[in-house]
């Protein structure tokens, strides 16, 4: 295929959609999507319309350091600030580009936003395991955030964090995304420094390329790499979600004022992805750190940038050689299952996300394994000669 046009973004009811299409048409080909109609009934549709709402709100931490981007898409400058001085700069100036983005508001001590909504039912249907595991990026914890933004604030083109999903709502204002199939990750990442969000290509250790800019308008003519992936752009209206599959390239823009909520999640749907990212993780990250020092050391260090006990995490990890073990893998399974009615549609998802994390894991397995069997063993013969 070749292709110098983009395609529509598939636009689904939220209303009508069953989980069994949502698991076939679009989560498990990795197909990005609207899903229009959700969240009709939460006090979020009527409340978040501003910056000021949560200004106002006592259950938010105002003082949580933050990072935005201030100044036009394309030139923005990093500012470090705390929620409270971002909210009440983007209420005094509304006019100016102001970006509060990525507010992680549950790790940031404002959990309490979350008696706004519920989390659809195609979505983060996870047990604890998954969505607590620090390894693969605690996602009930720390990937759960906020975009408040004016108009023309964006995010560049990026590859959420540890390959997870997720799914975005937009509770005022419009939003337009540009998102490639998850299938064409390989073709639009090679040779660039790719990785979750918030990479900059300035930061990069490495010479690597940065990753196409999709908003720009020769995209397809700088980027001819491009013309081979299927590329889809749409215009998301408040009260929609926008569904990114796990290995999503994507980037979006504000045409208007925006608030809106996302979480990324790990489940059955996309669990050998972020399998395969927490291995290239143990291997280049966690492995050369853990070889390198003492296994106190080591705990205390990662403990510390991670936001967990010690205990806990030295448990994650001596546990992580059976994270993927068969009746782990059941569990997640039917917990995802559990999206669809019971009776035949909930039978035929277990099947359906059974035959499909079977395949897609016996590529995945042996490797992260090994490296978290290696991990084991240095931290379990360091800690207990550490004892004696
Ligand atoms: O709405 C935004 O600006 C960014 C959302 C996004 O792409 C993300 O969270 O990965």
């Amino acid at each position: 295929m070749t292709a110098t046009e983009f395609l529509p973004l598939p636009v689904v009811d939220g209303r009508t959609l069953q989980y069994e299409d949502f698991l076939k048409t679009y989560a498990l080909p990795r197909q990005p999507c609207l899903i229009t109609n959700l969240g009709e009934n939460w006090p979020a549709l009527a409340k978040w319309t501003s910056a000021m709402y949560f200004l106002d709100h006592q259950g938010v931490n105002k003082n949580w350091e933050v990072s935005c981007s201030a100044g036009p898409a394309g030139a923005e400058a990093e500012v470090e600030t705390t929620v409270g001085e971002a909210l009440r700069t983007i209420g005094a100036n509304p006019s100016e580009p102001f970006y509060l983005n990525a507010w992680a508001y549950v790790r940031g001590g404002s959990e309490g936003l979350a008696e706004d909504f519920s989390v659809p039912k195609f979505f983060e249907r996870a047990p604890d395991f998954l969505s607590s595991n620090v390894v693969l990026g605690n996602s009930s914890i720390d990937m759960r955030w906020l975009y408040i933004g004016s108009k023309g604030t964006a995010s560049p083109t990026h590859v959420d964090t540890n390959l997870s999903s997720a799914w975005l709502w937009c509770a005022s204002g419009r939003k337009e995304w540009i998102c490639a199939s998850g299938e064409d990750y390989d073709l639009l990442t090679a040779g660039t420094g790719s990785a979750a969000h918030g990479y900059r290509s300035e930061d990069s250790d490495t010479d690597s390329d940065p990753l196409p800019d999709f908003f720009d308008p020769q995209l397809f003519a700088k980027w001819p790499k491009t013309r081979q992936a299927r590329l889809y752009r749409g215009v998301q209206e408040k009260g929609d979600v926008c569904f990114n599959p796990s290995r999503c390239v994507h980037a979006v823009r504000n045409l208007e004022a925006c608030v809106s909520l996302t979480h990324n999640f790990v489940d059955a749907t996309n669990l050998a992805d972020v399998a395969l990212d927490a291995t290239r993780s143990l291997r280049e990250e966690i492995l050369p750190m853990c070889r390198e020092m003492r296994p106190k050391s080591f705990l205390k260090h990662l403990s510390r940038s991670l936001g967990i006990s010690r205990a806990e995490l030295s448990q994650a990890l001596l546990d992580l050689p059976s994270l993927l073990s068969d009746e782990n893998v059941e569990e997640a399974v039917s917990c995802a299952a559990g999206g669809a009615e019971p009776g035949a549609e909930r039978e035929a998802c277990r099947a359906m996300l059974h035959a499909e994390l079977r395949r897609r894991l016996a590529k995945v397995k042996p490797a992260f394994e090994e490296a978290a069997a290696e991990l084991k063993e240095r931290l379990a013969a360091g800690l207990s000669s550490s004892k004696k």
